[in-house]
């Protein structure tokens, strides 16, 4: 479905791009594999690949990119026709820059192509696996700090540890291979979680040894003994590209360009320091090592995140369709820097020559930045998944330090994520809610109607999206129960006027 008239990108097009898209300082075909990137969707596009592209222009090396897509063959068939190349499309204040990027050989579609996915995963070559599989993809239950053995998914990946179909999965087959082909030196493997997780590298670790551990005592010494696992921070703001898009670009770019990728100027990445392998020379690209990335991602996840999905839920349900337009409602916007300033930024760990208030302000600047389109909807997708690390940790923290007075606008974005499952806005539109446990979450909302205490109770006891923390403290459910209360009678705009005025 070539979108355009206009010649697709590929190798041998490349020599004939113009000059205001700039190409891959590098010949992609003199450098052999060394990362295979698991869950290659638009965020890997921007952002991995593109540190990765850098530092192969710069200090060159053996590390292009095998992608696999585990549960679609879109990016397989957008990519592997154009020889992996694509082009991102940085925008913002009106100016556009496009580059086009080398860094990835050729994408596997992993329900077509399993047997070679795994030859990939277990060559002695690959030294990095990457992962963006998002929050769901990890079979991790965060309230319990465990591996969510309840995972119908594991479940398979436990019966048949051969063909699995998880991230998880693919990871233990991979490490069982290369401890089988071991001869003197093991094949050491670095995996680099890159989702919006707490102490993501810490989390793909433990759901691998408790899996390995099932499988056998070896594998798991095995794994103990040769795989590492980096805990890292992603950020940069990718939205979903639309047909329109490609459209719009391609004639702006003289190709058609199916896997494209837009998105903004800005971009970070903090990885953990802990690889047993060699690695590109990310350092020139300007990734940041650090002993320990969790704070790193505290700052991220409770700052970016948890306003993002704080705009999303009020957002959606006042009808703005888009995170700049909900960043421009004036009730939003003071709620989001009370939101930043006094609940989420106090339990920010201080880091040495660096300013919070300068960190927070970027992040409105970023999200009114309306040359990227970025969907209220796409970050509303699978709250059940976001709201703990985002939203219910910080609160869980200053509940405990008896600051619950400091955390009403926390509490608004829980409300109004519970409002959402309601599948309707304020003016009555109605939208479909896309999270793994959607089908439970809409039932128990329903159900209880505006029975409250129902809801509270079939929230706590019957999923586990609520830390034990807030659910023991009396104070926190009367609070909840307020607010569901207050916004049921006087509806979602009346009730943010509410909010600000507590
Ligand atoms: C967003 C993130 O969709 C979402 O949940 O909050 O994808 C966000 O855009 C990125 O984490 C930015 O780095």
């Amino acid at each position: 479905m070539t979108a355009t008239s206009l010649p697709r990108l590929c190798a041998t097009l490349l020599p004939e791009i113009s000059e205001s898209t700039m190409r891959c300082e590098y010949t992609p075909s003199d450098h052999g594999v060394g990362i295979v990137h698991i869950g290659i969707g638009a965020f890997h596009r921007a952002h991995q690949a593109v540190f990765t592209d850098k530092a192969l222009a710069k200090s060159g090396g053996n590390w292009r990119i095998v992608g696999a897509s585990l549960r679609s063959a879109n990016v397989s068939q957008q990519l592997n026709p154009q020889n992996g190349l694509y082009t991102v499309i940085e925008r913002s204040a009106g100016k556009v820059s496009s580059k086009v990027v080398g860094a990835i050989k050729e994408v596997l579609n992993a329900q077509e192509k399993q047997s070679e996915l795994l030859d990939y995963l277990a060559s002695p070559k690959t030294k990095i696996v990457s992962l963006t599989v998002t929050e769901k993809g990890y079979h991790f239950d965060l309230s319990k700090g465990e591996i969510n053995w309840q995972s119908k998914d594991i479940q398979h990946d436990l019966a048949h540890p051969e063909t699995p179909i998880t991230m998880p999965g693919y990871l233990l087959r991979a490490c069982e291979k290369r401890m089988l082909a071991s001869t003197n030196t093991a094949a050491k493997l670095t995996v680099i979680s890159c989702d919006n997780l707490p102490e993501n590298g810490h989390i793909i670790e433990s759901v691998v040894h408790s899996l390995a551990a099932k499988r056998s005592s070896e594998l798991l010494e095995w794994i103990r003994n040769n795989v590492s696992f980096c805990s890292s921070m992603v950020d940069r703001i990718v939205p979903s590209v639309t047909q329109e898009d490609i459209q719009e670009q391609a004639q702006r770019l003289g190709y058609t360009d199916l896997g494209l990728v837009i998105t903004e100027p800005f971009k970070q990445w903090v990885i953990e320091d802990k690889f047993c392998t060699d690695r590109p020379d990310w350092e020139s690209a300007g990734v940041l090592f650090v002993k320990h990335v969790s704070d790193y991602e505290k700052l991220k996840l409770r700052t970016l995140n948890g306003s993002h999905s704080a705009l999303a839920y009020m957002g959606v349900l006042l009808g703005h369709k888009w995170i700049h337009e909900a960043i421009n409602d004036p009730v939003l916007s003071k709620l989001i820097q009370r939101l930043m300033q006094q609940e989420t930024g106090p339990t920010i760990p201080e880091f040495k020559n660096f300013d919070l208030a300068e960190y927070q302000d970027q992040i409105v600047k970023r999200f009114l930045n309306s040359d990227i389109a970025y969907a209220t909807q796409q970050v509303a997708m699978d709250g059940s998944q976001k709201l703990q690390q985002r939203i219910l940790a910080p609160m869980a923290e200053l509940y405990s330090d008896n600051k619950q007075a400091n955390t009403v606008c926390l509490m608004a974005t829980l409300v109004c994520w519970l409002r959402y499952l309601k599948q309707e806005t304020e003016r009555g539109e109605r939208y479909e809610v896309s999270d793994p446990y959607a089908e439970q979450l809409l039932k128990l909302v329903s159900d209880a109607g505006s029975n409250f205490e129902q809801l509270i109770n079939q929230l706590f006891t019957t999923t586990s999206v609520i830390p034990t923390q807030l659910k023991n403290s009396e104070d926190f459910k009367q609070a909840l129960l307020m607010h569901l209360t207050t916004i049921h009678k006087k509806g979602t705009a009346t009730y943010l006027e509410w909010v600000l005025s507590l």
